[in-house]
């Protein structure tokens, strides 16, 4: 046993080839001649798991002997996409299995396109959860994720008649080779039911219920490239842990025998396709619930095992909330300490505060989380006692420090006075944490300034920090864009640049180098038609890859401002149709594109798509126009669609108003892969702006600190739109893209509904961004340096960088590699 553990599998092509065989004929019953692409698949997946289990082990064995402090990254979502080929690279088996996979007669990269998303996430953050635990992995920090295994994860989109419609995503009807099952790690969840006081304590409860629901869980090993250490998430899975009712079971009635695990089933069934948006529904608390309490059951349970006192919590474990979403922990490690390790009140609350840390993603309104408080008392009651109280001592304490200020415990009371109540989870998730932060510098200030105002005055400005998203270049550049990486590791001189990206500082020495600008703008050349292809196959138009690649694709959200592009092609448009053919012919041929999906009850952002693929129709088909301007709404955005996209684009945009995007994260990812940025002065495009220099990047539109004067003015007077913008309402208004009552409501929210992401302000200097872009397009030789220049100095952008940061300044923990195998 021990010669199996500590010596690592074979690395050689005929051991490789053995163990695929076994799994096509042991583990999934095939026969020569029943070999298909899916099976090739998952045997090949089966293989490459025995691989990283074995390596699984090794970590977390390793971990636990030597005591390292942990980090717990608790997330809602983890938006994992595909898991097989990120694997072969991490182990260096890329080759091998291609040569196996060709042997019996197979392509790896069909084989690759066989693996389905795991789509656990909506967009930015759960993708960011990912890229966490990535970097964790390749950085050697002992660190996992803790998540839900979501039956169905973020729907798939079709578009039928220029609408959205949703599917369920069934991605677990196929075996999965990344999750690992594990019954023995179940813990029960308890709901509703009443509390008896204990007689001895003021503060220990015992909560009584009959509805217990088991969380049981699923590992999903996360493989570190170049390195033994192997990170892991593990996701819940939600079943009634009364197997069935046995009188009913006897009497006949099996239906009502297994009534518990049918309902039981639902909270871990669906993954709410919200993003940015909290629309306060009960069933998602309780899934909320069921995640934090199988949590902290898990994180005690591996706690206790170590024998070491309560108090030393926080010297083996750091639990980041992923957005507000976690943060039910804080009050359910509040109830474990108090009624069940019979810890006094202060004893347990200084080890909670040291113990958690919270990340704010965004700051509009609509999507702070709140709860009612008769939901939470009726769901939770235990954790509505426990909430009073850590509101109440709060209270008290500022109440100390700032004398008779009605207005401020108002302001900051975690209890918000709304009939009925709510509880908003952001200050509790503030109160319950040691540092706070945000994903960009400018959104780090911004909620110091707003929602967290209060806060700095009375717990100090040094709790309120800033950690810049990052993004993985594992992903994101080695694993999307093989010829650039190519490229960058002839620069650099070996593959070390994939984990330390500071090196890829190098690629500057090569600027002048004329056959490496060259096969630069052929390996972006490359990229465009593979994604032309993509096209062609995924919406029927056909592209020129020799076009500029004009790229938006994120959540369609009235913020991100899809509307104000399509507004500015509708224009574009018009000014085609005025020229003569000369003068067309003398423009930048381009092909617009946009991908996204809509959250199922978004009404307005479903009719922008609506609009983008109306535009698309009338403009694709007009002769006269040909491919001087193309449009294209590509279906189903996914990590995997963006894999094939990010790598193809010239310029992206990253458009929202000023101050509303905390963060975004595609942005950097254009950047890396050589594109060029065409965006507002917000969140994280700003440092990208101040790190590859501002020549690199496209800036336009109002600045943040400009917007409260403008929406107020706009409250009570009608927005001018410009010349350009009235051209395309025109249009509209003549039906030009069908019927314009379908659209009308789109332009109302500008001109009757107060313009509140200010459309008709930025709009002028978004048309002349565009003509600076399509200029600088123009010199072809000025673009390969900005496209060369902007990822030399992107190495800020990475997510290691990110993490090392947080190890460093938030969790306290540090690199613990597993040294080999042996
Ligand atoms: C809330 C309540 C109920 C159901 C779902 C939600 C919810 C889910 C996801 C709310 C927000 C969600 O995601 C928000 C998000 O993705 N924010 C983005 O986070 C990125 C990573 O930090 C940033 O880069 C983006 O700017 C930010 O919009």
């Amino acid at each position: 046993f021990r010669d199996y553990a500590h010596s690592e599998i074979s690395r050689d092509v005929a051991t490789i080839k053995y163990s695929v065989v076994m799994h096509l004929t042991a583990t999934f019953l095939r026969t020569p001649a029943s070999i298909d692409s899916a099976h090739a698949y998952l045997a090949s997946a089966f293989s490459v798991r025995d691989r990283l289990l074995q390596r699984w082990n090794l970590t977390n064995e390793y971990h636990d002997k030597i005591g390292a402090k942990r980090v717990y990254y608790m997330s809602l979502e983890f938006l994992i996409g595909r898991t097989f080929d990120n694997a072969l690279l991490a182990l260096g088996l890329r080759e091998e299995y291609s040569k196996v996979l060709g042997d019996v007669g197979f392509c790896l990269e069909d084989i690759i396109d066989e693996e389905r998303d795991a789509a656990l996430g909506n967009g930015g953050l759960g993708r960011l959860a990912a890229c966490y635990v990535d970097s964790m992995a390749c950085s050697n920090y002992p660190g996992w994720g803790y998540g839900l295994r979501y039956k169905y994860g973020m729907f798939q989109q079709q578009i039928l008649n220029g609408y959205q419609v949703e599917a369920p995503d069934c991605w677990l009807d196929t075996p999965n080779p990344w999750e690992f099952p594990r019954p023995d790690v179940t813990y029960p969840v308890k709901f509703y039911g009443h509390l008896v006081r204990d007689p001895h304590s003021a503060h220990r409860y015992k909560w009584e219920s009959d509805v217990v629901y088991d969380a049981m869980a699923f590992d999903v090993p996360v493989p570190g490239y170049g390195t033994t250490n192997v990170g892991n998430i593990r996701l819940w899975s939600c079943k009634t842990n009364t197997l069935f009712d046995l009188n009913k079971f006897n009497s006949g009635d099996y239906q009502g025998a297994t009534g518990g695990q049918v309902a039981a089933q639902i909270l871990t069934d669906v993954l709410y396709p919200n993003d940015n948006t909290n629309d306060g529904k009960e069933l998602r608390l309780r899934q909320e619930y069921l995640f934090c309490s199988a949590t902290m059951q898990d994180i005690m349970a591996r706690f206790r095992k170590t024998g070491r006192p309560l108090s030393e919590l926080p010297d083996l474990a750091a639990i980041q909330l992923n957005d507000t979403h976690p943060t039910l922990g804080v009050p359910e490690l509040m109830r474990i300490l108090i009624d069940d390790e019979g810890l006094s009140w202060d004893e347990a609350w200084d080890i909670t505060t040291r113990t958690f840390a919270f990340t704010n993603h965004t700051i509009l309104p609509e999507a702070m989380e709140k709860w009612p408080v008769p939901m939470l008392d009726k769901i939770l009651p235990r954790h509505m006692g426990i909430i009073y109280d850590i509101n109440l001592f709060f209270l008290q304490k500022v109440e100390k420090q700032f004398p008779g200020d009605r207005e401020l415990l108002s302001r900051i009371s975690i209890i918000e006075e709304t009939n009925p109540q709510q509880v908003r989870m952001a200050f509790l998730a503030c109160v319950g944490s040691h540092k706070v932060n945000g994903v960009a510098a400018i959104h780090s200030d911004i909620i110091k300034q707003t929602i967290f105002k209060d806060f700095v005055r009375i717990q100090g400005v040094d709790k309120f920090i800033n950690k810049t998203n990052g993004v993985s270049p594992r992903r994101w550049m080695n694993e999307c864009n093989p010829d650039m990486s190519d490229l960058i590791t002839e620069a650099v001189g070996d593959r070390s640049w994939v984990n330390d990206l500071t090196k890829v500082k190098q690629l500057e020495d090569r600027i002048e180098d004329v056959s490496f600008r060259e096969r630069w703008w052929a390996a972006k050349q490359k990229n465009k038609e593979r994604l032309a292809e993509y096209i062609l196959t995924t919406t029927g138009i056909k592209v020129s890859a020799h076009a500029l690649f004009d790229v938006q694709v994120k959540r369609i959200h009235e913020y991100k401002r899809q509307l104000m592009n399509i507004f500015s092609v509708i224009y574009r448009y018009h000014l085609l149709k005025q020229m003569s053919p000369e003068q067309r012919e003398r423009e930048v041929p381009r092909v617009v594109i946009f991908a996204g999906k809509a959250a199922s009850g978004y009404w307005v952002a479903k009719q922008v798509i609506k609009l983008i693929n109306s535009v698309a129709e009338v403009v694709n088909s007009d002769e006269e126009i040909g491919d001087v301007l193309k449009v294209v709404f590509i279906p189903d955005y996914s990590v995997t669609a963006a894999e094939v996209i990010i790598p193809a684009s010239d310029i992206s945009q990253h458009i929202s108003t000023a101050g509303t995007e905390a963060s975004g994260t595609s942005n950097m990812k254009f950047v890396l892969n050589g594109g060029i940025i065409l965006g507002t002065v917000d969140g994280a495009n700003i440092e990208i702006g101040e790190e590859i220099g501002e020549e690199q990047i496209f800036f336009f539109g109002c600045l943040a600190h400009e917007v409260e004067d403008f929406r107020h003015y706009l409250r009570f007077n009608q927005p001018k739109p410009d010349a350009a913008l009235q051209t395309a309402f025109d249009m509209i208004q003549r039906n030009t893209f069908g019927d314009a009552q379908l659209f009308q409501p789109l332009i109302d929210a500008i001109m009757r509904g107060g313009d509140v992401y200010l459309l008709s302000v930025d709009f002028p200097s978004y048309i002349e961004a565009h003509k600076a872009v399509e200029e600088a397009y123009r010199n072809h030789d000025e673009w390969v340096t900005k496209s060369i220049l902007s990822v030399a100095r992107m190495a800020k952008f990475s997510s290691d960088r990110s993490i090392q940061e947080y190890a460093e300044e938030v969790w306290n923990i540090e690199p613990q590699p597993v040294l080999n195998c042996g």
